[in-house]
């Protein structure tokens, strides 16, 4: 039989509604947990203005890294499963939630359908993506060529979507690697 290909992931967490912190550790957590997946580093915790519908709680936001043999469609699957375990009800798009897991990237992979877009779409616009990501993998390249520094280095002058606080790091009980938070991004 042959082996399926070992890829590397990230995912981007988010949780606006009830133990937020708790919520992104569960999930990772229960990603942790998944037969076919590894999760090898976690950012720090950042809490963020909301993106959406106005009146919404801050989030809680983190970038963690994994591998998997599971191909992306599946890997989308788990975190959707895990999302609803953990309390999430169909709701407003982009409204709030209690966990909200998003497949930011897979290997080198770019593929765009119904279920899945790979890079995700929100990626290179979001400072609460880019800003968690970049402290995770700093050197890190976009499938299409670009530096994810230089697409934080950029929201400086682009829609940001709000503001970010370094939160408090992600707790060590997990096999993550937790880095201190970084600086407080200048996006004036
Ligand atoms: N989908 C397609 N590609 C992907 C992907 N790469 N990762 C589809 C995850 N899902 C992907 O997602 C809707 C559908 O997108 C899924 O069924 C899947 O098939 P959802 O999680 O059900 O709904 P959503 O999250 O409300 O919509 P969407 O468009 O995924 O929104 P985002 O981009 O996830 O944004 N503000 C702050 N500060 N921090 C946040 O984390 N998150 C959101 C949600 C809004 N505002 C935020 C934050
Ligand atoms: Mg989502």
């Amino acid at each position: 039989m042959i082996e399926p290909v070992m890829e590397t992931f990230y995912v981007g967490l988010g949780a606006n509604l009830g133990e937020r912190q708790a919520n992104l550790t569960g999930a990772l957590a229960g990603l942790a947990g998944t037969p076919g997946v590894r999760i090898t580093g976690c950012s720090s915790v950042y809490e963020t203005e909301p993106m959406g519908p106005p009146g919404q709680p801050l989030y809680l936001n983190a970038v963690a890294r994994g591998d998997t043999r599971l191909p992306p469609l599946d890997l989308l699957r788990v975190f959707k499963e895990l999302e609803t375990r953990m309390g999430r009800r169909p709701g407003l798009r982009w409204g709030p939630r209690c966990i909200d897991l998003d497949l930011l990237l897979y290997g080198s992979v770019q593929l765009e359908g119904p279920e899945l877009t790979v890079p995700h779409p929100g990626l290179a616009l979001r400072a609460f993506v880019l800003l968690p990501l970049v402290e995770l993998a700093p050197s890190l390249v976009l499938p299409d060529g670009r530096p994810i520094r230089t697409l934080l280095d950029q929201l400086g002058s682009a829609q940001a979507p709000g503001t970010l606080v370094p939160g408090t790091p992600m707790p060590d009980t997990l096999p993550v690697r937790v880095g201190p938070p970084i600086p407080y991004p200048d996006l004036s």
